[in-house]
C-alpha cells in the first residue's frame, strides 16, 4: 500500500513539473492567438480598414483599382460606371491633376428622361465618427459643358437599426432616416476640386425621418450611413461623362 501511495505521489510530481514546464508553451500559443495576425494577414486587415487620418475620412482614391475593396460600392443603371485609368486624364487644374493617382471612376452614359444612373456605398462602421466632418470634398474630371450634374445623396440613421429602408415603388426615398442632397453642375473640363460644406446640403424627404441632419452615432443610431451619386444628363435625352476621384469627408475652418 505504501509502495501504491509513494508511486501515486511520484506520478502526481512528474506531472506537475510536466504542467510547469509547459505552461510558458501555453501561454505562448494563448497570447498568439490573441495577440497581432500574423504580417501576411495584417496586409489583407489594413486594406479592407478605412482610412481615417487627422482631420479627412477617405470614402475612396479607387487606387485598389477596384469598386470591390477597400469600400464596396453599388452601381445602377449607368451604363458605364467602373474604375479606369487616369493616365489620359490630365487637364485641369494641375495641383488636382497631381493627386488622382492611377485611377478614378469613371460614370458614362445615356439619360432617360434625365436620368443617366448611379453609384453609392455603405460608410458607417461601429466606432468610427464621422461626425466629426464639415464639409463634403471630391475631385471630379468634367469633359465642359454638358458633361451633366452630380446628384451627392448622404443619408443618416433615424430609426437607429443602421439601415437605410428604401421605397422601391417611390425612387428609392428612404421612408425612415433623413437625405440630404447637393447638385454639383459639371460644366468644366479637365479635373476641378468641388468642396462642400454639410450645412449646404438640403433635405431631399422632408417629413420623413427627424428632418434634422444628425451624423451622431448615439442612442443606438448608425449615424451617417451611406452616400449616393446620382447621374443627371443636362437634357432629358442627354448624357453624362465625368469622372470622380478622391472623395472624402474633410473638416474646414
Ligand atoms: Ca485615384
Ligand atoms: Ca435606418
Ligand atoms: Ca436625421
Amino acid at each position: 500500500m505504501k509502495k501504491i501511495a509513494v508511486f501515486l505521489c511520484c506520478c502526481v510530481a512528474v506531472f506537475l513539473c510536466f504542467c510547469v514546464s509547459m505552461a510558458p508553451m501555453f501561454s505562448t500559443r494563448a497570447d498568439a492567438m490573441a495577440g497581432p495576425a500574423p504580417d501576411s494577414e495584417k496586409v489583407v486587415v489594413e486594406e479592407v480598414v478605412v482610412v481615417e487620418t487627422a482631420g479627412a475620412f477617405l470614402i475612396d482614391n479607387f487606387e485598389s483599382g477596384s469598386l470591390k475593396y477597400p469600400r464596396e460600392w453599388w452601381i445602377f443603371e449607368i451604363e458605364e460606371g467602373e474604375v479606369v485609368s487616369n493616365s489620359g486624364l490630365t487637364g485641369g487644374d494641375p495641383k488636382v491633376a497631381a493627386e488622382v493617382g492611377s485611377y478614378s471612376l469613371l460614370l458614362k452614359g445615356p439619360a432617360t428622361d434625365w436620368y443617366a444612373g448611379g453609384c453609392g456605398t455603405y460608410l458607417a462602421q461601429p466606432k468610427v465618427n464621422l461626425s466629426q466632418y464639415n464639409t463634403y470634398q471630391l475631385d471630379i474630371y468634367g469633359n465642359g459643358p454638358g458633361s451633366g450634374s452630380i446628384k451627392i445623396e448622404i443619408i443618416d440613421d433615424d430609426n437607429n437599426n443602421w439601415e437605410v429602408e428604401q421605397d422601391p415603388a417611390n425612387n428609392y426615398v428612404p421612408i425612415y432616416d433623413d437625405r440630404i442632397i447637393y447638385d454639383v453642375r459639371v460644366d468644366w473640363n479637365g479635373w476641378q476640386r468641388v468642396s462642400i460644406p454639410l450645412d449646404d446640403f438640403v433635405d431631399d424627404n422632408p417629413g420623413v425621418g427627424d428632418d434634422i441632419w444628425n451624423p451622431e452615432q448615439i442612442g443606438g443610431s448608425g449615424g451617417f450611413l451611406q452616400t449616393q451619386f446620382i447621374c443627371i444628363a443636362p437634357k432629358g435625352d442627354g448624357s453624362v461623362n465625368y469622372n470622380v476621384d478622391n472623395i472624402m469627408l474633410i473638416t474646414e475652418e
